[in-house]
């Protein structure tokens, strides 16, 4: 099946392209191909991922998929959520990690959680939505140069290194991406899943 990759984040696209790769699709991404993206402004993770997902498969005629994630931490009662990409309308990771960072200062709890939530679309308007989460701490400074986003910031629990201090082959065993795509490659390990219908009464 060729599915086209719908995200102009250089991190998130090789982690989806590692997560998707035991399936043996034809992956293309949004360099390859010419399409608008469309405002993310809904309300939940599930809505932007949507949007995202929709608006490249409907343009292409072809199934898309589209990530929205985002850092939930406790102390900030859930931002920035799925605001990550925009924190305090700072222009960079660099900003962005240090905003948090000065707003988690003397917070002592910093449990916090990343979230994934990956959209299947197809042409005739089917979804397939599936979600990861991980638990983890946000560090008092950063640790590492790997990855993106905040990952030099956050240990997921039960490790001793950051996002940014291991390799993504690592990162792809663990973290909120890698669980939404698990649940994806589980639920199209016989082919695509059935699609479901509801009867209301
Ligand atoms: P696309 O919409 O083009 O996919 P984006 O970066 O704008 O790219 P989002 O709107 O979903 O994507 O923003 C998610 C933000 O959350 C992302 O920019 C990072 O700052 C953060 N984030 C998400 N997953 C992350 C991860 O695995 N590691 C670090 N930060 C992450």
């Amino acid at each position: 099946m060729r599915v086209v990759i719908a995200t102009s984040n250089g991190g998130k696209l090789s982690e989806i392209r590692a997560g998707l790769s035991p399936l043996g699709w034809d992956l293309t991404d949004l360099s390859q191909v010419k399409v608008g993206m469309p405002p993310e402004n809904a309300a939940s993770y599930e809505e932007n991922a949507a949007l995202k997902a929709c608006a490249v498969a409907l343009q292409l005629r072809t199934p898309a998929i589209g990530d929205d994630s985002g850092l939930e931490v406790l102390a900030l009662r859930g931002e920035p959520g799925i605001f990550s990409a925009r924190y305090g309308n700072k222009e960079s990771d660099l900003e962005r990690n240090i905003f948090l960072l000065e707003n988690l200062r003397g917070a002592r709890d910093r449990s916090a959680k990343f979230v994934s939530v990956m959209v299947l679309a197809y042409p005739d308007g089917h979804l397939e939505v599936y979600r990861g989460e991980v638990n983890g701490q946000i560090l008092l400074g950063p640790r590492g140069y790997d990855g993106f986003g905040y990952d030099s910031l956050f240990v997921p629990n039960g490790m001793d290194k950051t996002f940014a201090e291991i390799s993504l082959r690592d990162k792809m065993r663990i973290s909120h991406r890698a669980r939404a795509l698990y649940a994806l490659r589980q639920a199209h390990k016989n082919g695509p899943p059935a699609r479901q219908t509801i009867n209301v009464g």
